[in-house]
C-alpha cells in the first residue's frame, strides 16, 4: 500500500479534538505514513519521538499596524509552505473554522494541488454555527473541503439543520488508543487519595465550561452520597471551577469531592472509578466517555448530541434527560449498589469500545477516505 504524506492541523491544546487529531497522526505514522502537524504549538499528546512525525510551528508576529495578529493568514501560509516543500498528498484539518478555510486558502496559494479532508468536532457547529458572524464562513469551509466527516450522526444532522451545506458529511466516530486505556489494578492509588476500600468512586472529566453542567454532577452526587458511601473525582480545569467549588462548600461536600485539576494519566483515574457522569447540554461525541468505558467504567450521560451514540442505554450505562438530577442519582445508586449489574455493564462497556469504536477500524476508515480522494485525481 502506498505510503502517504499527510498534513494535520488541529487545536493542539487539551481538548477532545486535539487528542483525536494527535492520536490519529500517531497511528497513521505507525502504519508507515509520513505525518506533518502544522499548528500553533506541539500537540500535547505527542510525547515521544516518532521518526516519521514532523511538527511545523505557526508563528504569528505582532505588527503595530494590525489591531489583531493575523493568525489565520500565518497558518495558511505555513500550510502552503509545507505542502510545497514536503510534497504533501492530503491535508486533514480538524474544525471548519479557521482550519478548513486556511487549508482552502493554502490550496489556492499552491495552485489547487492538494486534497482537503475536514473533520467537524462539535464546537464549530454547536456553538460557532449559531453566530451569524461566522456561520457563512463555516458553511464555506465545509463546502470548500474535498471530504467532510463529523464525529457523530447527531453532529451530521445538526450541521445540515443549522447551515444547510451542499456537501455530503459522513460520520466517522472517535477512538482511543486501547494500549493506554484499559483497566489497571491500582488499589494503592485509591488509598493515596484517602478513599476507603468500601467507598465507591464517581468521576467527571471536562474543561469545566458552562455547557458541561458540572453543577448538575455535584448535585446528583449529593443525593447519591446519602445512600452510597462514595467520593467524587472532578478532573480538569476551566471557567466554572470556582462556581463548582462554591456549590461543593454550600452542600457541605468538601470532604467527599476531590478537585484534581488537569491530569495526564486518566487511565489510572478511570481504573479506580466505578461510575462516570457526563451531564452536558452540548456534546457532539464525549470522548471522555469512550476513555472511561475502555477502562470498564459504566457511564451516565444526557440525551444530548452524540452521547446516546456512545453510551448504550441500559447496556453500558444510562441515558438521562438534561437537568434530571433525581433520575441521575437514582440510576447511579441502582448501578453502584448492584454488583452483578455493575459487572455486566462494565464488561459491555469494554466490548462496545472494542467493537464499535476500535482504533484499527476508525483509522482504516480515514485511510480509505484519503486513498479514495487520491484515486479521484
Ligand atoms: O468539549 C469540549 O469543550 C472540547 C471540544 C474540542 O474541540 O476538543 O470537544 C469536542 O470534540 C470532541 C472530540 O471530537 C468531542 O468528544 C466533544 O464532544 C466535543 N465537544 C462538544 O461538542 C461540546
Amino acid at each position: 500500500m502506498k505510503k502517504l504524506k499527510i498534513g494535520i492541523t488541529c487545536y493542539p491544546s487539551v481538548g477532545g479534538s486535539g487528542v483525536v487529531a494527535t492520536e490519529l497522526g500517531k497511528l497513521l505514522a505507525e502504519r508507515g505514513h509520513e505525518i506533518h502537524f502544522i499548528s500553533s504549538s506541539m500537540p500535547f499528546r505527542l510525547n515521544k519521538v516518532y521518526h516519521n512525525i514532523y511538527f511545523h510551528e505557526v508563528e504569528v508576529n505582532q505588527y503595530s499596524v494590525f489591531k489583531y495578529p493575523p493568525y489565520d493568514l500565518a497558518l495558511s501560509s505555513k500550510i502552503a509552505e509545507v505542502i510545497e516543500r514536503e510534497n504533501l498528498d492530503i491535508l486533514h484539518v480538524h474544525y471548519a473554522v479557521p482550519h478548513a478555510i486556511c487549508a482552502f486558502l493554502a490550496k489556492q496559494m499552491v495552485g489547487g494541488k492538494i486534497k482537503i479532508v475536514t473533520t467537524l468536532h462539535g464546537t464549530d457547529i454547536t456553538v460557532l454555527g449559531y453566530d451569524p458572524t461566522l456561520s457563512i464562513a463555516i458553511k464555506f469551509g465545509i463546502e470548500a473541503s474535498d471530504r467532510v466527516t463529523a464525529v457523530s450522526k447527531a453532529l451530521v444532522e445538526q450541521t445540515y439543520d443549522l447551515l444547510e451545506p451542499k456537501k455530503e458529511i459522513e460520520t466517522v466516530y472517535n477512538f482511543i488508543d486501547e494500549r493506554i486505556y484499559h483497566k489497571k489494578h491500582l488499589p494503592s492509588l485509591k488509598r493515596e487519595y484517602g478513599i476507603q476500600d468500601d467507598e465507591k468512586v464517581l468521576i467527571h472529566v471536562s474543561n469545566f465550561r458552562q455547557v458541561k453542567r458540572v453543577p448538575d454532577v455535584v448535585k446528583a452526587f449529593a443525593l447519591i452520597r446519602q445512600e452510597v458511601p462514595s467520593k467524587l473525582l472532578l478532573v480538569g480545569d476551566g471557567p466554572e471551577v470556582s462556581i463548582v467549588m462554591k456549590l461543593v462548600k454550600q452542600l457541605q461536600l468538601e470532604d467527599h469531592v476531590l478537585f484534581l485539576g488537569k491530569q495526564e494519566n486518566l487511565d489510572q483515574l478511570y481504573s479506580i472509578s466505578d461510575l462516570k457522569l457526563l451531564l452536558s447540554e452540548k456534546e457532539s461525541f464525549g470522548l471522555v466517555l469512550l476513555e472511561a468505558m475502555a477502562c470498564g467504567v459504566p457511564c451516565i450521560g444526557t440525551r444530548i448530541g452524540g452521547i446516546p451514540e456512545v453510551i448504550e442505554d441500559h447496556k453500558t450505562g444510562y441515558i438521562v434527560e438534561l437537568g434530571d438530577i433525581e433520575d441521575t442519582a437514582e440510576k447511579s445508586i441502582r448501578l453502584l449498589e448492584d454488583q452483578t449489574l455493575h459487572q455486566k455493564m462494565s464488561e459491555n462497556a469494554i466490548l462496545l469500545v472494542r467493537e464499535k469504536f476500535h482504533s484499527e477500524k476508525i483509522v482504516s476508515t480515514y485511510e480509505q477516505i484519503y486513498f479514495e480522494l487520491l484515486s479521484e485525481g
